[in-house]
């Protein structure tokens, strides 16, 4: 055994020199890992007993991509490149030994092997576009050679990990080694090749492939618009497809060059850097300071959900899909029976769910009129109507019934939890889960924390967020939270914008341009403008009073804001544009033409304000758990990094200079928040706060 370096070592196993990389976490690409790599080419071409390479790596993966944290960093160590030349350039067979995840430079680096082999439960992708980024090292112009060019577009475009089976039914690994016996597994390999005489496949060269598709741009035209508006707005995606049709009408030399073209445009954009912020803030908002990773957890392993409508029907789905036994409740037969039916519904109407497996996760779920059957549950989650005398009752029923040591949540979105706690005897046990419908498909939970919640109870949470695929966010007990709180402070702008002579389709195509899914108007257009609206009680008060008398309840009605045709699509409507004027006019005001600065300006920076004030009221950790709340849960476009990384893009000094013009013409809803004033005085920034 040689010690190549403190990541790296070599050994002759047989005829075979296995490199075997140990750089924990995930063996990302960083200097010592290229150095390692480096190293251990030489070792074994020196190495005259040794007539294969096996590149493998220890720990819970094979190399997980470059190390990002290296990005824009100054070049250390054993370039990349020289690193797969010294493979691919190899006189000896290479071979890839994969099990976890070889993704982006890790796939790379196998590549540029001769062959690769793989456990089953190994699975390999390029998922670098979700970094805003495209494979930098050769895997643009390798990819497609091997799986060919449709499947390289999907694999690039949508960063997806493909499963070890449908690698080696694509031809991205050779063999399938038995699970737990990769190592023996990829040097038998290793030795069977050499001992054949088989040959050093470089990828480089195969080319069948790419030619194929070479005088058939229809196939690259087909997949720009098939996916036009999952791209919407992302540079990257586009940027991958540019390096397949260079893969197919360029030599592969000239083809790498476009790619490293097109990845220095990338990498030294705002968007990756977005992305990449994205990506570190996620796994940052895991991180409680005060809960350490070794906090004791409670065993979860049956939840009782109060309520079977379409949030706690969601909520139960979550459990269910994760293996967990749920109890569901309602007070009517004929509710609990529609609830069960709309998650089996869920279910055979999902794309992901085969029958035995919706029939699987049918059986976990339980359906009761009895709160007394979820006395033996280790989590209770309720999710019944968001009244605060509705929700004490029900929250001192449960602290009689449930065992001790269970935990009492509630999905309120932005209810006082203090104040629901404070009717139970155990408010250590009480905390709020507040899940985002379709609560099982959203991915974000927002886990609020209240006065007393314990810290065996917050990391259980966290821990059991990771178990059912959420991103959990821990926030503080204040009005809506961090989500609703600050989406109050956008949704207040757009109402009053319109009142001012801004049209609601306007502001709707000034934040879908900004990269929002849906404006506000066309997203109540969809709810229905009718959700808590009393027609005995209305008096024509409000816009959305006189559209609601006129029948203008949104898309249900072929009218609201918008006017939409058979098809439902909108279109901006004279008829609203009437009301609203003459409602201007009758308020004794002018409407006045709102330029598209102005309207991003008014809804955007007031959001950024508001989250300086839930820092300064320490109702969120860290400026990048609130864009994690918004890029999961409120559709902020992730090349845009949320509203406090915009915040910091756009330069706090310009958001704080519009808030207090704003506040000078507009009143004191304007408010620059203290943390910002301090900020700015201080030439900091969010991303200052650690
Ligand atoms: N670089 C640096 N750190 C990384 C990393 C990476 N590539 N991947 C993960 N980590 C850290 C992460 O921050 C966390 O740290 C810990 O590892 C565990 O991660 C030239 C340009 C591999 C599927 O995009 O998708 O190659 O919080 O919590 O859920 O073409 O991590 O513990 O301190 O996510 O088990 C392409 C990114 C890079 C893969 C594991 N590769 N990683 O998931 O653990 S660009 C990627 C993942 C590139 C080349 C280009 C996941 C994972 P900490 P985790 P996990």
């Amino acid at each position: 055994m040689t010690e190549i370096n403190a990541v790296t070592r070599y050994d002759l196993e047989g005829d075979v020199g296995v490199i075997t990389l140990n750089s924990p976490p995930v063996n990302a690409l960083s200097a010592p890992v290229r150095d390692g790599l480096a190293g251990g080419m030489a070792a074994a071409l020196a190495d005259d007993k040794a007539k294969a390479v096996v590149i493998i790596c220890e720990g819970r993966t094979f190399i997980a991509g470059a190390d990002i944290t290296e990005f824009g960093g100054p070049q250390r160590g054993a370039s990349l490149f020289d690193v797969q030349d010294a493979i691919e350039g190899s006189t000896k067979p290479v071979i890839a030994a994969i099990h976890g995840t070889a993704l982006g430079g890790g796939l790379e680096v196998a590549l540029a092997c001769h062959y690769r082999v793989a456990v089953p439960s190994a699975r390999c992708g390029l998922p670098e576009v979700n970094l805003g980024l495209l494979p930098g090292a050769g895997g643009t112009q390798r990819l497609p050679r091997i799986v060919g060019v449709e499947k390289a577009l999907e694999m690039m475009t949508s960063g997806t990990h493909v499963p070890a089976k449908e690698c080696l039914a694509i031809g991205l690994v050779d063999e399938i080694v038995p699970e737990g016996e990769l190592r023996q597994g990829a040097v038998a390999f290793a030795h069977r090749i050499a001992a054949e005489g088989r040959p050093l496949k470089k990828v480089r060269e195969s080319n069948e492939k790419v030619e194929a598709a070479r005088g058939h741009p229809e196939i690259f035209a087909n997949f720009r618009k098939a996916n036009a508006r999952r791209f919407r707005g992302f540079l990257a995606p586009e940027y991958n497809i540019r390096c397949v049709e260079a893969a197919v009408n360029e030599p592969f030399e000239q083809g790498l060059q476009t790619e490293r073209r097109l990845f220095g445009e990338l990498i030294s954009g705002p968007q990756s850097a977005a992305q990449r912020y994205a990506f570190f803030a996620e796994r940052q908002a895991a991180k409680i300071p005060d809960v350490p990773d070794d906090t004791p957890v409670i065993p979860v392993n049956k939840v009782g959900v109060i309520g079977g409508g379409t949030m706690g029907g969601g909520i139960a789905m979550n459990f269910m899909n994760a293996g967990i036994p749920v109890t569901i409740v309602e007070v009517k037969q004929e509710a609990l029976d529609r609830g069960v039916a709309t998650i089996r519904r869920n279910y055979e109407r999902s794309r992901t769910a085969k029958p035995e497996e919706t029939e699987a996760r049918m059986s976990r779920l339980t359906g009761s009129l009895d709160l007394s059957a979820l006395a033996d549950c280790d989590l209770v989650i309720e999710a019944v109507f968001e009244r605060m005398d509705i929700k004490k009752e029900v929250f001192a029923k449960l602290d009689a019934i449930c065992k001790p040591g269970a935990i009492l949540a509630t999905n309120t979105s932005g209810l006082n939890i203090d104040e629901i706690a404070s009717v139970t005897k155990r408010p250590e046990a009480v905390i709020g889960l507040h899940f985002f419908s379709p609560a099982n498909v959203m991915k974000l939970l927002e886990i609020v924390r209240a006065d007393h919640t314990s810290k065996e109870v917050i990391a259980t949470c966290m821990k059991l967020a990771r178990r059912i695929g959420k991103i959990a966010v821990l926030v503080g007990v204040c009005p809506g939270f961090v989500g609703n709180r600050i989406l109050g402070q956008r949704q207040r702008e757009a109402n009053k914008l319109i009142m001012e002579g801004a049209m609601p389709w306007d502001v709707d195509r000034v934040l879908y341009d900004f990269g929002f899914p849906m404006g506000p108007f066309a997203m109540s257009d969809l709810a229905g403008l009718d959700i808590g609206w009393v027609k005995e009680r209305s008096k024509g008060e409000t816009i959305r009073d006189v559209l609601c008398e006129m029948d203008r309840r949104g898309q249900k009605t072929g009218a609201g804001w918008y006017d939409y045709d058979e098809n439902r699509n909108a279109k901006p409507s004279p008829v609203t544009e009437k009301i609203l004027h003459d409602f201007i006019v009758k308020s004794g005001a002018n409407p006045r033409k709102v330029s598209d600065e102005e309207i991003l300006e008014r809804c955007i920076y007031p959001m950024i304000n508001e989250g300086a004030k839930i820092l300064d009221e320490k109702k969120a950790i860290r400026p990048s758990d609130i864009d994690v709340v918004w890029e999961n849960g409120y559709g902020w476009p992730v090349y845009r990094g949320g509203p406090m990384w915009y915040g910091d893009h756009v330069g706090l000094p310009k958001v704080l200079e519009k808030m207090q013009a704003f506040q000078a013409q507009m009143g004191d809803q304007f408010k620059p928040a203290g943390l910002l004033e301090r900020l700015v005085a201080e030439g900091k920034s969010f991303s200052d706060l650690k």
